[in-house]
């Protein structure tokens, strides 16, 4: 038996305090840079040599002999079929869920007319092509190629492929990523992981055949450990990369109105993602802050994964922040910025709309976490680290470009080509006022 603790997380007491609350709470940093010299020869070998770069890595890397990079249709296929029939209905709801929101979230095409004859519109147009990284290993997310998949198809992405790491018993991806890809219509499927997979993506390559090469992609997307981060890092510029992803992390703004049950389940369940991940309670109530801890004390060490779950609650990352009243609790959970923040307070509505930063925000007592995670229909790929303070998570925007299209006939240049050439001659350009002179015979 494990010991039982009587005060799971470390406590933070703000009551009183006028202080700012920014970087009250520790973040765990991972250093990038250092793995990036790391990978470089990786990358770069894949960018010179292609397929046979690839296969040296595939060996050195995850022991698998790489005969062809495409996972063949018959895999796919053949994943799907062997599916627990309970996790494809699962899969098959989220999908449908995800799809629903997402597609009402497709922005339309904006046309301003700015005087009669001038117009800008601005219009959506998606990339061409998207490689979607799903790491293999411990950290089999289905869920998470559903996540990715749907904006980008919702998007209008036209060309979308998977890469995932062979397995050492059979040289495919883990066969869940397999059957999702297939539910989702993903056919085009690397056995390729880690800093090859992404330099595949980012640069092409060839395969063991023609029908085995890989085209270049625009956009690559999706979680992975700090090899795959720090490809990534490398190749943007190269593609559009999504958003650096770090450990998982859970805020709670609760009050005495929330149950300290839910409190504390929510708070094992993201801490269950990773040794670093974050659960952080924010409450005025130190009655629940207390019942809470005795909670934790029960389910912390009954649940699965207890020793990770021990590990992430009791670290530095984690703990309860006690605040004056639900009013400094918003200052604290916008300051802090989670991925995820729940509001389980009275009138839990009205406080949600009054949060600024959050990834995600998860409102009253029936609204966990990991509804959002699996089927909300909602997308689970969140900015972390405090980046909710700049950045949205995953959606179908990230898929787009908004361009603007310029459509001026000559009266309308005719009536502000004094204005173009004023700015010109200020800034030291006149051939760029002479550009809309010279259509005017002067
Ligand atoms: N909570 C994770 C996503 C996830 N949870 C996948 C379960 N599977 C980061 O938002
Ligand atoms: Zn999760």
């Amino acid at each position: 038996m494990r010991p039982r603790l009587d005060r799971v997380l470390n406590r933070i007491d703000l009551r009183g305090s006028r202080r700012d609350p920014r970087g009250l709470l520790p973040r765990a940093q991972l250093d990038v840079s250092v793995a990036v010299e790391k990978i470089r020869p990786v990358v770069e070998a894949v960018r010179e040599h292609g397929f046979s770069a690839i296969r040296d890595a595939t060996a050195r890397f995850d022991g698998v002999e790489l005969e062809r990079l495409r996972v063949p249709a018959e895999a796919i296929a053949a994943a799907a079929e062997a599916l627990d029939p309970a996790v494809r209905a699962a899969l098959v709801e989220a999908i449908e869920r995800a799809r629903k929101v997402h597609g009402d979230q497709r922005r339309r095409d904006v046309t301003t007319q700015v005087v009669p004859g001038g117009t800008v519109t601005e219009r959506w147009v998606p990339v061409r092509r998207v490689g979607l990284y799903v790491p293999g290993g411990l950290a089999v997310y289905p869920s998470t190629v559903v996540m990715n998949v749907v904006p980008a198809q919702v998007a209008g992405v036209e060309s979308l492929v998977v890469a995932s790491p062979p397995q050492s018993s059979d040289g495919l991806p883990d066969p869940a990523i397999l059957a999702a890809c297939h539910l989702l219509g993903v056919t085009e499927v690397y056995a390729v992981g880690g800093a090859q997979a992404v330099a595949m993506l980012g640069y092409g390559s060839d395969g063991a055949d023609e029908a085995d090469r890989c085209e270049p992609v625009d956009v690559i997307t999706g979680p992975g450990n700090i090899w795959v981060t720090a490809a990534k890092r490398m190749l943007r510029g190269t593609v559009g990369i999504d958003a650096e992803a770090g450990p998982t992390e859970i805020a709670i703004l609760a009050d005495d109105t929330a149950d300290p049950v839910h409190v504390a389940a929510d708070l094992i369940s993201q801490a269950e993602h990773d040794p670093l991940a974050a659960s952080v309670l924010v409450t005025p109530s130190v009655a629940l802050a207390d019942a809470v801890d005795v909670e934790l004390g029960k389910r912390a060490p009954a649940t699965k994964h207890a020793e990770r779950v021990h590990t992430a609650l009791t670290g530095e990352q984690s703990g309860v922040v006690l605040v004056d009243d639900v009013e400094h609790g918003l200052q604290v959970v916008d300051a802090y910025a989670a991925e995820h923040l729940e509001i389980q307070t009275a009138d839990a509505r009205d406080v949600a709309m009054r949060v600024r930063n959050a990834g995600a925000i998860f409102v009253g007592a029936y609204a966990p976490v990991s509804l959002g995670d699996y089927c909300a229909g909602s997308n689970h790929v969140l900015p972390t680290g405090g980046c909710a303070r700049h950045s949205s998570g995953l959606s179908v925007q990230s898929f787009l470009r908004g361009i603007h299209v310029v459509d001026y006939d000559a009266a309308a240049l005719r009536e502000v080509a004094g204005h173009v050439v004023a700015l010109a001659n200020a800034e030291d350009l006149p051939a760029h006022g002479e550009a809309v002179t010279a259509r005017f015979g002067s």
